[in-house]
């Protein structure tokens, strides 16, 4: 049902891309917006696009009284659930909506919601360059960075958009034509009390999924997702890069075979220009949506395979004195870090660490050890990262990006890599794993080369 906002009494919480975002929204609908955020204006980028508009300034600290006094707490993803304003808004019974719930009111073209612990952002833009190259006008967006709420006021064909957990906290009526599921391992675990509420927060995607018109898009060879998902009302497509006999999306050798409502379609693997075996997974989940929506199988495989990857993972930035340089500084989490050192050869210099996310690092062990020569660690979670892996490859630790750089450049010999993954989140040194990147590359392109060498 669509909101009537006008002259209500809204709080944004967080000031960032998604509450900005959604103040200039409820604005233009002619709500009375106040803008809360912990942080004081001038470390809030972007404040001064809010300029002129008729917003109450709430920052340096939350005021109660504000929130008490509303007629709805718009909440950004990063604010938990759990903190003193919200829950006093709660006790109040004012509802507490996220950013994706209030724009999903007003699309009202089928949405494509795509969710997971990793692949998200891959797979939401593969998705969204089969619907361009398929003459759709397509927004793509979420968690992927333009937040959804900017979606409402286009003219369009489709929107696909990747949710977090902690997005997915705050739906209340959010109902996606299709829903996919990529994968689920061990993440923001300093967000959850447990595994299991993290994994639940993924599974709201499902919960206004009732109709057998809807479709839901599941990894057949994950098995915590086989074990969670068997009541789901929606249509199942599965998908196996394992090649499990599913109806649906299965990999056999070089080949995808889609198998659905009998369609038989051969895709070749050796066009694809994504690599790793986990792209395999994110190429199989992207044709799915398009598939099912009577996208020609040629048009949308040729555009999965133009398709080369986004920054920040497994990029190859410098090749330098014969060792490759990749920056992945959104490997964020244990189960990403694993996927992009499976796909190199042993030799590499890891560098990782960054804000822990109260997770365990042990399952990263039997990689180190088959792949990994020397792990060079920072930030906040070095010296726990340290004490679990110890024993399992050469481990030092050192302060800040430029001196591990610098260590990777002088330990690594050629043949080998040096990989920038993370494992962690980047909020302890960085604004963001974007500019964890960047100061990774940077730093990279000002290393000394040898003659001939790039
Ligand atoms: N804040 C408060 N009170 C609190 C907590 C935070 O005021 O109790 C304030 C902070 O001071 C800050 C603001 O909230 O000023 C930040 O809000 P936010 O963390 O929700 O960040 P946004 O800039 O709005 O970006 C969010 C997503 N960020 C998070 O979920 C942490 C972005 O995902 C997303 O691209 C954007 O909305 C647009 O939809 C980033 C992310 O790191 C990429 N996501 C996590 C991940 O991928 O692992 C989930
Ligand atoms: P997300 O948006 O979920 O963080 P991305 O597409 O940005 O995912 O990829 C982030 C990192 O996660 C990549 O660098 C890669 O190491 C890893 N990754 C990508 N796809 C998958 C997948 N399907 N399964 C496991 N790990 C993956």
């Amino acid at each position: 049902m669509k909101f009537d906002f006008k002259n209500k009494r809204i709080v944004v919480i967080g000031a960032g891309l998604s509450g900005q975002a959604l103040v200039r929204y409820l604005v233009e609908q002619g709500a009375t917006v106040a803008l809360s955020d912990l942080r004081d204006a001038e470390k809030i980028a972007g404040l001064d696009s809010l300029a002129g508009l008729p917003v109450r300034f709430d920052l340096g600290g939350h005021s109660l009284d504000l929130f008490e006094q509303a007629d709805l707490i718009a909440v950004s993803p990063g604010v938990s659930l759990d903190c003193e304003p919200l829950r006093r808004a709660a006790s109040c019974g004012i509802p507490l909506l996220g950013e994706i719930e209030i724009a999903a009111r007003e699309i009202n073209v089928p949405i494509i919601g795509v969710t997971g612990t990793n692949g998200k952002s891959t797979v939401t833009s593969l998705i969204g360059k089969i619907m361009q190259a398929w003459n759709k006008k397509i927004f793509v967006g979420g968690n992927l960075g333009t937040p959804l709420v900017e979606a409402c006021s286009s003219e369009l064909d489709g929107v696909v958009v990747e949710l977090s957990s902690f997005q997915l906290e705050t739906i209340d009526q959010f109902h996606p034509a299709i829903g996919l599921l990529l994968n689920l391992s061990p993440d923001h675990l300093d967000r959850y009390s447990d595994l299991q509420s993290y994994y639940q927060a993924k599974l709201r995607l499902f919960h206004n999924m009732t109709a057998a018109t809807d479709f839901v898009v599941l990894n057949a060879d994950d098995s915590e997702i086989c074990r969670l998902t068997t009541d789901l009302a929606a249509t199942v497509v599965w998908f196996s890069a394992r090649g499990r006999l599913v109806e649906g999306m299965v990999r056999l050798g070089d080949k995808l075979i889609w198998n659905w409502a009998g369609a038989d379609v051969h895709l070749p693997l050796s066009e694809l220009q994504l690599t790793g075996e986990h792209n395999i997974e994110n190429a199989m989940a992207a044709m799915i949506p398009a598939l099912l929506q009577g996208c020609p199988a040629e048009l949308a495989w040729k555009a999965v395979c133009s398709f080369t990857g986004l920054e920040h993972r497994m990029q190859l930035v410098r090749q330098l004195n014969g060792v490759n340089w990749y920056n992945d500084s959104k490997g964020t989490n244990v189960g990403s870090v694993m996927k992009s050192l499976a796909g190199l050869s042993p030799g590499v210099t890891l560098i990782a660490g960054g804000k822990d996310k109260g997770g365990d690092y042990a399952p990263l062990r039997p990689l180190l050890e088959q792949k990994v020569a020397h792990l060079i660690l920072i930030g906040e979670a070095a010296q726990k990262m340290a004490a679990e892996l110890s024993g399992s490859c050469e481990i030092r630790l050192t302060v800040g990006l430029e001196s591990a750089v610098q260590q990777a450049y002088e330990i690594t010999v050629p043949d080998g890599t040096v990989l920038l993954s993370p494992a962690c989140s980047s909020f302890d040194m960085f604004t963001n794993y974007q500019e964890r990147g960047d100061e990774f590359e940077h730093l990279v392109q000002q290393l000394p080369g040898e003659r001939g060498s790039s």
